[in-house]
């Protein structure tokens, strides 16, 4: 760990900075000013002071979102520091390393941009990004990710549910899943020349999973627009599934009438199946599921978590998956 002197005190470099208090401080700030309660100075400077701290990269553009009222949108957990949220990545398309992607998406161009919404809808449409950015509020959601890898992370998204731009669609009644089709772009993705994944990565969902207002079209992060390695301009945040169904920078989606072909299925169908529900009972042919590493949290003494079905959205979730084998439908 790197420490620096700044302002008479000493803390962890930027990447180390836990930054809860950094991040909850702002909310906490804004929350009062809001409110216009008396009596919160104390709690407004100890903002002003941890945001002071915040060391960010500065050349995002901020992307501010309100507080979700989604049920189980924002989970209390310790947030995960921006820097291992955004150094500790997998997106295949620049390697497979985890840190390839912030060492390699610096070609990917995240404007000008499209997503082409297409297939079982009553208005298809190719929809610009700065069209997608106004279409509904922006909201925080912060969301627990589960890699099938067995660690996860904590992070406040940007963005609002799929279900706002599912509904302006207009799906017809043959409309029973929804494809993601992500760039594969070779000139922007040096990863593509690898034939680890037949590309272009693509995952689906059913269209009621879709549709659930957890379902995240997600446009940033910690308030600012996603870093190109979290899979910029825009990506979905799927939370109670394992973390490859979340498919970064998306270019199509589709709304079809047969489960899709995705690319983990593909690839591995005795490993990964179409719904990666997270599930602590059902173990990967390879390893178990039951417990999980939180990134930011490594060391020595560091406690393996017990893995929470449906990675703690059961409430929220548990009835669109009513009377399926789950051991079967993976
Ligand atoms: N296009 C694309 N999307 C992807 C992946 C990928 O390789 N390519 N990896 C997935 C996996 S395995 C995970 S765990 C999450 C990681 O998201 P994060 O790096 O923002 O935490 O992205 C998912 N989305
Ligand atoms: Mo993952």
């Amino acid at each position: 760990m790197h420490y620096l002197k700044d302002r008479g005190f000493t803390h962890a470099h930027a990447g180390d900075i836990t930054p809860r208090e950094v991040y909850e401080g702002r909310r906490v700030l804004l929350r009062n000013l809001a409110a216009g309660a008396a009596g919160v100075a104390l709690a407004g400077w100890a903002g002003r002071d941890a945001l002071a701290q915040v060391a960010r990269p500065g050349k995002l553009a901020t992307l501010p979102g309100a507080r979700s009222a989604v049920a189980g949108a924002l989970t209390m957990e310790k947030l995960t520091p921006y820097g291992d949220a955004t150094s500790y990545n997998n997106f295949y398309e620049f390697g497979t390393d985890k840190s390839d992607p912030a060492r390699a998406a610096g070609t990917l161009k995240p404007r000008p941009w499209t997503i082409a919404v297409e297939g079982e809808v009553k208005k298809p449409k190719v929809y610009d990004l700065d069209e997608l950015l106004k279409l509904a509020p922006m909201e925080e959601r912060i969301y627990r990710l589960r890699c099938v890898e067995g660690w996860s992370m904590v992070i406040p998204w940007v963005g609002y549910s799929l279900a706002e731009l599912i509904k302006r669609v207009e799906p017809t009644g043959n409309a029973k899943y929804v494809e993601f089709v992500t760039l594969a772009d070779k000139s922007q993705m040096p990863g593509l020349r690898s034939s680890v994944l037949d590309w272009p990565y693509v995952e689906g969902l059913r269209l009621d999973e879709a549709m659930h207002p957890l379902t995240l079209l997600t446009f940033g992060l910690y308030g600012e627009v996603l870093p190109n390695q979290n899979g910029a301009p825009v990506r979905t945040v799927v939370p109670w599934k394992y973390g490859f169904k979340s498919g970064k920078s998306i270019v199509k989606i589709r709304f079809v009438e047969k489960e899709p072909r995705t690319a983990w299925v593909k690839a591995a169908s005795q490993e990964y199946g179409f719904f990666s529900n997270v599930n602590p009972a059902v173990d990967h042919p390879r390893w178990s599921q039951a417990t999980e590493r939180r990134i930011g949290e490594d060391g020595l003494f560091q406690k393996k978590r017990p893995t929470l079905m449906f990675n703690g959205y059961e409430a929220q979730v548990g009835q669109l998956y009513a009377g399926m084998d789950l051991k079967k439908n993976y």
